[in-house]
């Protein structure tokens, strides 16, 4: 019985090192955002606001017939897509660069373009407002014993 808790223990412990001491690059590694965008004559958003390094995933769902939406082009990516109707299509960017990413229809007609905004700098904010003398405690926890019991 006490050599299964201490294994157990032990198992617990070695989990939480490995999962604190995952490399920088899997901990930094950029979750990608799904955006549906609607092609219905238009798209719809036309404009996507985005922060540098951000990976988008758009998922494309044409809703006409016309010629003119068969394709969507984006030219910064030298990448253009086929668009069959009423199949969505999923198109995964590469991490964003600061500026206008444009996308449009093979005969640029129909026009988007994807917004990205420089990441925050990191912020000594934080670092400043630990020792200012206006700092306020954080919030004080809800007592353990506020939990609800359960009815019979
Ligand atoms: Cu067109």
């Amino acid at each position: 019985m006490l050599s299964l808790t201490r294994r157990t223990l032990t198992i617990a412990a070695l989990v939480s090192i490995s999962l604190s001491s995952l490399p920088a690059w899997a901990q930094q590694a950029p979750q990608p955002r799904e955006i549906e965008v609607i092609v219905d004559n238009r798209y719809t958003p036309n404009v996507i606001e985005a922060t540098e390094g951000e990976v988008l995933r758009l998922r494309f769902v044409r809703r006409d017939y016309s010629p003119c939406s068969r394709e969507v082009v984006f030219p910064s990516f030298n990448l253009r897509r086929m668009l069959a109707t009423n199949v969505p299509m999923v198109i995964e960017l590469p991490p964003l660069t600061v500026g206008e990413h444009p996308f449009q229809c093979w005969m640029n007609m129909l026009r988007g373009r994807i917004v990205v905004r420089p990441r925050p700098a990191a912020t000594p904010a934080a670092v400043v407002d630990a020792g200012a003398p206006d700092a306020r405690p954080s919030a004080p926890r809800a007592p353990a014993t506020a939990r609800p019991r359960p009815r019979k």
